[in-house]
């Protein structure tokens, strides 16, 4: 259920009317420098990858959305995520969900690992697993829930109580669930994160990342790392943006509305093994993601009976989903991670967390639920 002050909130969040013109929409100020007055006098922009003022009303629409002080913007995900690794020294450890997207995992093993940062990958659905790899040098839990692709729910205060314990930073990625369905910084994250390239863009045509934190002095440092590293969105991105934002609630609605419906189709076919959706009574973590999650997003995976020809055929007679990476725009997509957004974890994992030949993940769109039911359905039967 979508809170309904959510469809007011992203409508307005982070814009004014322009105050030259009264404009509504916040112009694409499409410039790389500012004149100045004098040495270092100037209106308060200097530089466009120190601050412009398109990219500055994005980053007041990504606090509101997350309810939080401070927002950054970024070029990616991926580009959010290196800023946040950026904190942290050699020799410290973090402790990471081991059903993360791919290219998070292949940037913490393949990029950041060779500078001495130790990453743990563990199943945070045991807290076994959590509490055997938790030391005193963990600085970092990074989680993701509900995870890609097998749509795990991470219990976030109950590693924001790890994270505490240890005097550690608690990072979600909040992208499968959006800011409209699940708060991180309310269930006790320090720093929340996005993709925006998925449901905050919703559109497929912008590539985007995005951080947001309360603390003034966390802030400061990442806020640091993007001026000084300079993975910035350019203004007609963070314009697309804004004007995704306002429509986020309404898309979010009809995303869950058709996932819902979807799952619900697939756990009944005889010709499908295992769905995940964590908005399923069957789903192990049901009643955490109730508890933790005001909806249950668009994201399904689901296993298909029979083998790796089946699957093929099962794509080649599929409608509607078209086969690409990528998730959260209007259009329905259809993505098999062993082979494209997951190749490039580790064999071994990959066969220990169960994504295999037959896993299949859509991406829900907005599309008529009852069409996105009879493409699925024919392409089984
Ligand atoms: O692609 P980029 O904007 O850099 O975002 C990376 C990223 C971060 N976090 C999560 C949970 C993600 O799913 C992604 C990107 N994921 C895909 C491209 C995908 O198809 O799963």
């Amino acid at each position: 259920m979508i809170d309904s002050g959510d469809y007011t909130k992203v409508v307005h969040a982070g814009v004014k009317p322009e105050e030259m013109t009264g404009a509504i929409m916040t112009p694409i100020f499409q410039t790389s420098t500012y004149v100045q007055t004098a040495p270092n006098e100037h209106k308060g922009w200097d530089y466009s990858r120190a601050g412009n003022p398109t990219r500055d009303a994005l980053e007041e629409a990504f606090a509101a959305l997350e309810d939080v002080n401070y927002g950054l913007a970024f070029a990616s995900g991926l580009a959010a995520e290196q800023a946040v690794i950026q904190l942290l020294d050699s020799g410290d450890e973090v402790i990471v969900c081991d059903d993360v997207y791919g290219g998070t995992g292949r940037l913490f093993r393949q990029l950041f690992a060779k500078y001495g940062i130790v990453f743990k990958f563990v199943d945070m659905t045991n807290y076994g697993q959590v509490e055997a790899a938790l030391s005193d040098k963990t600085k970092m839990i990074w989680v993701e829930t509900p995870t890609n692709p097998l749509l795990k729910v991470i219990d976030i205060q109950k590693m924001s109580q790890y994270a505490k314990d240890k005097k550690a930073l608690l990072v979600v990625d909040n992208t499968f669930s959006s800011p409209i369905f699940q708060s991180p910084h309310k269930l006790g994250a320090d720093i929340v994160l996005h993709s925006t390239t998925k449901y905050i863009g919703g559109h497929s045509d912008i590539i985007g990342g995005a951080v947001m934190v309360s603390d003034e002095h966390l802030y400061e440092k990442i806020k640091f790392v993007q001026f000084a590293a300079g993975a910035t969105p350019g203004p007609i991105e963070s314009f697309l943006l804004l004007r995704s934002i306002k429509t986020l609630a309404v898309r979010m609605a009809k995303h869950e509305e058709n996932a819902l419906q979807v799952a619900s189709f697939l756990e009944a076919h005889p010709k499908v093994d295992s769905v995940f959706y964590p908005g399923l009574e069957s789903h192990p973590q049901y009643d955490l993601a109730k508890s933790q999650m005001s909806g249950f997003s668009g994201m399904v995976s689901f296993n298909l009976k029979g083998d790796y020809t089946d699957v093929l055929n099962f794509l080649d007679k599929l409608t509607i989903f078209e086969l690409a990476e990528s998730l959260g725009g209007v259009e329905s997509l259809v993505n098999h991670p062993e082979k494209m957004t997951h190749a490039s974890v580790p064999e071994a994992l990959r066969q220990e967390l169960g994504i295999g030949p037959n896993l299949l993940r859509l991406s829900i769109g907005i599309e008529d639920g009852n069409d996105l039911v009879e493409a699925l359905g024919k392409a089984l039967d």
